[in-house]
C-alpha cells in the first residue's frame, strides 16, 4: 500500500527566544557523553564528533557537587557551589575542552542543575573542597544560606517533600527527593544562578539542558534566562542567544504541569517520544502507524522539542520510568535510533552510556579509585574499558550524517505492508526501509532519489569509491529493489545522496 504523506516540518508556530540550537551549519544532532572527563571529550570532538558530523555534546553538570561513598553518578545532581571543579575535570580542562570542540565546529551544552542543592540533611565537602551543610542549608561556596531556600511558607506538604503531582505549587515549591529547594523567586538567587550560567557562556558553551525544570516556575526560569549574556561572538556570531532545553517530564497524562507552559521561550525534552517508539519497536503498536509520527501522537510542535530514545535516568529506571529501549537491547535500539534520525520530527539527542549491572542503578562511571577512567578506543572505532559509546556504532553515526544530508526535506513516498515493514523518503535526498516483521521483505519501491548506485549506510560505509556494505541501484524512474531478511541483526537499509558512488562523500550539508 503506497500512501503519500504530506510532510509538516516548516511549522508556522512561533518558537522561543532560546529554542534555536546553536549548531555550526549542516549539523543537527547532539550526543550526551554521560560522565565523561573533559579531556576525553576534547579528544572526541577532534577525532570523531567533528569529522562525523555531530553538532554538539551534552556534558555532565560541570559545577561542584557533593561527594557520596562509592561515587554514584547521581552525586552530580547535588550541587554544592558553582565552582567548576568535578570528577570530569577543573575549570582549566573545561575551558580547554570548550575551545577545542568549538574549533572543530562541535558545541558544548552544559547540564544546569539549578532547582536545588544537596539533599537536606547531612554535611561534608564538595568536589572543589567547599563545605556544605544540608541541615542548616549552608552553602558558603556560592554563598547560599537558609534564606535562599523554600520553607514552610512556600511549601505546604507535611514533610516538605513532593508527593502530589496534581498540585503545581507542591511540585515547584517543595523538595524533589528531599533535595534542598532553591527559592528562585528571589533576585539574589536568580542573580547567583545567572552568574554561574554566564560564566559558562563566557567560556564558550552553546547552551544548557535545564535539570528538573518541571520543579521550577516558568516565570522564574524566564527571569533567570533574561539575565543571560549572548553567546561568544567569535564562535557564534553576534547577538546569538544560548540554546536551552528544559527537562519537563510530561507523558501526556493528568499531572498538573504541562510541557507547553515552557515552550514559548525554550525547548523541552520530549518523554512521549521514547516511550511511544519503544511500544512500536516492541510490537505493541504496528509500525505502519508511524506514517504520521510527530505532533499527531500528542507530542509538542517539532520546533519545541529535544527528542531521544533513552536518557541517563530512564535507561536505569530513574526519572520518567522504565520501558524505554536502551543499549542493552542493541537490535531494537539501533532500529529505533535509525527511525528517529531518519524522521524530521524534533531536535535529536543520542545517548552515550557506560556499562552497568542493572541491579545497581547507582553505579558510577568506569573508575580507578576515585578517578574516572579514560575512554579507550578500539581499532574498529568502538570504545572499550566499560564505555558503551552508542554514538560510535556505525548504524548510528551514519544516520547522524543521513539526517544532516536530508535536513529541510519532508517525509515522502511512505510505504508499509500494513504491519511492521515500513519505508519512507526525505525529499529527493534519502530513503530508509525497515523490516520489523516476521517475514522477509522483498519490494521494489519508489525512493524519490536520482538514479545511481548508493551505499547502504546501515550494513557498511561509503569509503569513496567503494561501499563496504550492501549496494542499492536506483533506476531512472527513482525505483529500487530492497531485500531484507527479518532475522538479520540489522533488518534495515538506508541510502542518501551523501553516500552515492561516483560522488563525493558528505556527512554535513
Ligand atoms: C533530574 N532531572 O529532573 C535528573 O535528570 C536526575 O538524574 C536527578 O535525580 C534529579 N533530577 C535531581 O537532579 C538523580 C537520581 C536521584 C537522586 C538525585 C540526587 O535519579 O535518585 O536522589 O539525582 O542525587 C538521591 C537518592 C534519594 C535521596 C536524594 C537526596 O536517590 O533517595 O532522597 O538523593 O539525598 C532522600
Ligand atoms: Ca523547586
Amino acid at each position: 500500500m503506497a500512501v503519500s504523506v504530506p510532510g509538516k516540518i516548516f511549522s508556522t508556530a512561533l518558537s522561543g527566544e532560546f529554542s534555536n540550537p546553536t549548531c555550526a551549519p549542516g549539523r543537527h544532532s547532539i550526543v550526551h557523553l554521560f560522565e565523561w572527563k573533559w579531556s576525553d571529550i576534547a579528544q572526541e570532538c577532534e577525532r570523531f564528533l567533528g569529522p562525523y558530523g555531530y553538532c554538539g555534546v551534552q556534558i555532565s553538570p560541570p559545577n561542584e557537587n557533593c561527594v557520596i561513598t562509592n561515587r554514584p553518578w547521581r552525586e552530580r545532581y547535588q550541587p554544592v557551589s558553582y565552582k567548576l571543579t568535578t570528577r570530569s575535570g577543573d575549570e582549566h580542562r573545561l575551558k580547554d575542552m570548550i575551545d577545542r570542540c568549538n574549533r572543530v565546529n562541535v558545541r558544548i551544552y552544559a547540564d544546569a542543575v539549578i532547582n536545588h542543592m544537596t539533599g537536606a540533611g547531612g554535611s561534608g565537602h564538595g568536589t572543589a573542597g567547599s563545605p556544605w551543610n544540608g541541615q542548616t542549608l549552608s552553602y558558603p561556596g556560592v554563598p547560599f544560606s537558609g534564606w535562599d531556600f523554600n520553607s514552610g511558607n512556600e511549601c505546604h506538604s507535611s514533610d516538605m517533600n513532593i508527593h502530589n503531582y496534581n498540585d503545581a505549587n507542591e511540585v515547584r515549591n517543595c523538595r524533589l527527593v528531599n533535595l534542598a529547594d532553591l527559592k528562585l523567586g528571589k533576585d539574589y538567587v536568580r542573580d547567583k544562578i545567572a552568574e554561574y550560567l554566564n560564566h559558562l557562556i563566557d567560556l564558550g558553551v552553546g547552551g544548557f539542558r535545564v535539570d528538573a525544570a518541571k520543579h521550577m516556575w516558568p516565570g522564574d526560569l524566564r527571569a533567570i534566562f533574561a539575565r543571560l549574556h549572548n553567546l561568544k561572538s567569535d564562535v557564534f556570531g553576534s547577538n546569538v542567544k544560548p540554546f536551552i532545553y528544559q527537562e519537563v517530564i510530561d507523558m501526556g497524562g493528568n499531572e498538573a504541569i504541562k510541557a507547553h507552559e515552557y515552550t514559548t521561550f525554550a525547548r523541552v525534552t520530549d518523554f512521549i517520544f521514547g516511550m511511544k517508539l519503544a511500544q512500536v519497536f516492541r510490537h505493541k503498536i504496528a509500525a505502519k502507524w508511524l506514517y504520521n509520527w510527530g505532533e499527531s501522537w500528542g507530542q509538542p510542535n517539532t520546533n519545541n522539542v529535544v527528542v531521544f530514545i533513552d536518557n541517563h535516568d530512564n535507561q536505569r529506571g530513574h526519572g520518567g520510568g522504565g520501558g524505554v529501549l536502551t543499549h542493552f537491547e542493541p537490535k531494537l535500539y539501533k532500529l529505533a535510533t535509525e527511525f528517529m534520525l531518519a524522521h524530521p520530527y524534533g531536535f535529536t539527542r543520542i545517548m552515550s552510556s557506560y556499562d552497568f549491572d542493572r541491579s545497581n542503578t547507582n553505579l558510577g562511571p568506569p573508575h580507578d579509585g576515585s578517578s574516572i577512567k579514560d575512554v579507550t578506543i578500539n581499532s574498529d572505532l568502538k570504545c572499550g574499558g566499560g564505555w558503551t559509546c552508542e554514538h560510535r556504532w556505525r548504524q548510528i553515526f551514519n544516520m547522524v550524517a543521513f539526517r544532516n544530508v536530508v535536513m529541510g526535506t519532508n517525509v515522502q513516498n511512505w510505504w508499509d505492508n500494513t504491519n511492521y515493514q515500513i519505508a519512507f523518503g526525505r525529499g529527493n535526498k534519502g530513503f530508509i526501509v525497515m523490516n520489523m516483521d516476521s517475514s522477509r521483505l522483498e519490494q521494489t519501491l519508489q525512493t524519490g532519489l536520482p538514479a545511481g548506485t548508493y551505499c547502504d549506510v546501515i550494513s557498511g560505509n561509503y569509503e569513496d569509491p567503494n561501499c563496504t556494505g550492501k549496494m542499492i541501484n536506483v533506476g531512472n524512474d527513482g525505483r529500487a529493489h530492497f531485500s531484507i531478511d527479518n532475522s538479520s541483526d540489522d533488518p534495515s537499509i538506508a541510502i542518501h545522496i551523501g553516500a552515492r558512488k561516483g560522488h563525493p562523500k558528505k556527512v554535513t550539508t
